[in-house]
Parts: structure tokens; sequence; C-alpha cells
């Protein structure tokens, strides 16, 4: 018997499988119980003992044979079947799990953030103190008396009192100012500080909200000038507007703690309802200023005949809404998602002078 012509017919048959139902069709074809091999080995039982053993012999191997290529194939054939399910199943692990950004920085957080970079730049350090102040800090160091106007209870909030506790009253702060008087106290002069931060007023309509943010400057100094002040604020406007050319108006004002005071409008013009820092025939009132009076820094424990400077203070709120042209106050308080989604900004990505404040 020769089993050369099934061994080359089967193990080739076998090895062109290309799945594993081809597979299975060669092994019945081969050894199924109507198959060829099968056949054979039932035939061999009308042979001659001697030929017998003989064909039983190679008929034995030639199954084994098959069998072990068969399985062999099969394992290959598995092994490439989960290979691809692999590969078309593959996940990147290092891809952000959220395409969303779950999050953004408040219009008012970046301009803080903004500002903060500005004057960090031109030597400010940032102070911080609480909201709930005494009267004293909030006002009588600030030169404003008890009889003051800004003082009587329309305008400010006072915290509760249990009648017969007469105390002094504390208040809301109205202003970042009692964080200077604190600074100036603790560290004395020469003194750099801007103030940003949370202040209250009781004031309640379709462009007043009881509670704004304010950024306040103060520079105290043997020899500083309302020019100081100026190069100052024009350098400020400068690179928080992100603009080459600004122009400030100084006007004659008044406040209690400054003498002489100033209010400061910067020049902008109204294309097409797209306001233009810096050019065009309009001024806008942006901050209040002034030389500190004498009073105030004695208060602070600053000596007035030596030492002077200038104080600024202006709303962050309204910055914001100029800078990103955002037109309803209210709607910063709202906590709208989408709102947030587009006039936030991306968290981590932090405003500097040499970045660009709002790239
Ligand atoms: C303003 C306008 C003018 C001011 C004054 C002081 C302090 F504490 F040094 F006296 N801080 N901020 C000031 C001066 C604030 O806001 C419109």
């Amino acid at each position: 018997m020769d089993t050369s012509a099934l061994r080359a017919k089967f193990l080739g048959a076998a090895a062109a499988a290309s799945d594993e139902a081809a597979l299975e069709e060669v092994r019945l074809a081969a050894l199924g119980k109507k198959g060829e091999i099968s056949a054979l080995m039932a035939s061999l039982g009308k042979m001659e003992p001697e030929e017998r053993k003989a064909a039983g012999a190679l008929l034995n191997i030639l199954r084994d044979e098959i069998d072990s290529a068969l399985r062999a194939k099969k394992a290959a054939l598995g092994d490439a079947a989960l290979d691809a399910r692999l590969k078309s199943e593959w996940l990147d692990v290092t891809m952000p799990a959220r395409p969303r950004r779950i999050g953004t920085i408040h219009p008012v957080s970046q301009v803080m953030e903004e500002l903060t970079a500005i004057f960090a730049d031109m030597g400010f350090a940032v102070a911080e103190g609480p909201q709930v102040e005494t009267d004293w800090y909030n006002f009588d160091a600030l030169n404003i008396p008890p009889e003051h106007p800004a003082r009587q209870e329309h305008d400010t909030f006072f915290m509760h009192r249990d009648a017969g506790d007469d105390r002094p009253p504390h208040v809301l702060r109205t202003h970042t100012s009692p964080v200077q008087i604190r600074a100036m106290t603790e560290k004395g002069a020469p003194i750099r500080v801007i103030a940003p931060g949370r202040v209250y007023r009781m004031d309640m309509d379709q462009t007043h909200t009881p509670m704004v943010h304010q950024v306040e400057g103060l520079a105290i100094g043997k020899d500083i000038s309302m020019a100081n002040l100026k190069w100052v604020l024009e350098e400020f406007c400068r690179a928080f507007f992100e603009v080459d050319k600004v122009e400030l108006r100084f006007r004659a004002s008044h406040f209690p703690f400054t003498e002489p005071s100033a209010e400061v409008d910067i020049r902008y013009s109204n294309v097409g309802g797209q306001l233009r820092i810096g050019e065009g025939d309009k001024w806008m009132e942006i901050l209040g200023s002034g030389m500190v009076h004498p009073k105030v820094l004695a208060a602070a424990g600053v000596d007035p005949t030596e030492y002077q400077g200038f104080a600024f203070g202006m709303g962050i709120d309204r910055l914001a809404m100029l800078k990103y042209g955002i037109p309803d106050l209210r709607a910063f308080f709202d906590g709208d998602l989408r709102w947030l989604r587009h006039y936030g900004f991306a968290a981590l990505d932090m405003p500097d002078l040499a970045g660009g404040l709002s790239a």
C-alpha cells in the first residue's frame, strides 16, 4: 500500500483550510466515519495477515500524521483569530476618558489671574483679608466718619448683634481697602500691594448685584507721585486689554481716602456693537484713584510726613464684561454650564505675560 498520495492530499488540504469550518470538512473527509482513511482501515479485515500488518502500520502512521496536522492547524487558526480580535478591539488607555471638558475657569477668575500677573510684573504683591470686617478697618481707618453717607444702613450689610451687645459692629466689607490698611499696618512702608476680592453692597437690580469683585492697588514710598500712578494704570490697561496704545483721561473727583482724587476714563470706540479700546472718540470710566490721604496713612501707622503714595480701585466684573464681550452681569451668577463652556477658560491654562494673557 502506498499512502504518499493520500498524505499529500490531506496535509495539503489541512494547510489550505482558511477557517475552522473548512478544517472540519478536511477532518471528516479523512478521518470521519465515512472518510477515506477510515474506509481503508475497514478494508484491513479482508487482507491476508502479513499484508494487514504492513498496511495497518502505514495507515496508523498516516492517521496520526493527519490528526496532528489538523490539531496544529486548528490551534494556529485560533491564535490568528485571537490576534485579529485583539487588534480590532485595541484600546488606547492613555486617551482622555472624557472628550468634553468637565469644567471651565469662570471669566471673573480668569481676569483676576490676568491682573495679578500684570501687577506682579510691576512689583505688586497680592494681599488678602477677611470678608467680614470691623467697621474700623472698613470705614474709620479710611477717613469715613460715622456720619458719612456711605456708612448708612442702605449700603452696608451689618452682621447681626444681639440686643444689649454693644461691641462695635462687624460688616461685610464694602471695598477691599481694609486689606490695604491691614497690609500697611503689618508691613509698614515702603509697600506695593494689590488686593483683589469680593465686596458687598446692598444693591440689587438689572445692573447691580449685592456681591461684586474688586481690585485695589496701593504704592507707598518716599517720593511716589500721580505721575507714577498714571504710568502704572496705562501700563496695566495696555497689558490687560492686549492693545499697543491706550489713552487715559484723569477727571478730578472726590473720595474720603484720597487727596487729590481722580476718576479715570479710557478712550474707546463702538463699531457695530463691538468695543475697541484705545481708539475712537468715546470715553468710559474704568476706575477711581488718588494720593492716599495723610489721615489714612496715619491710621495704618505710616508717618505721612515721611511717606506718600497712590491708591486705586476698580471693578473686576465689569473689566471681564468689557474684555470678553459679556453683555449681562447676571449671567456671572447663574452657574449655567452652557454659558461657562462659551465664556469660560480652560483649566490649567493660567495666564502669564510671556505666554499672552488670554491666549
Ligand atoms: C478707590 C479709589 C481711590 C483706595 C484707597 C486705599 C487705601 F487703603 F490705601 F486707602 N485703597 N484703595 C482707593 C482710592 C480706592 O476705589 C474706587
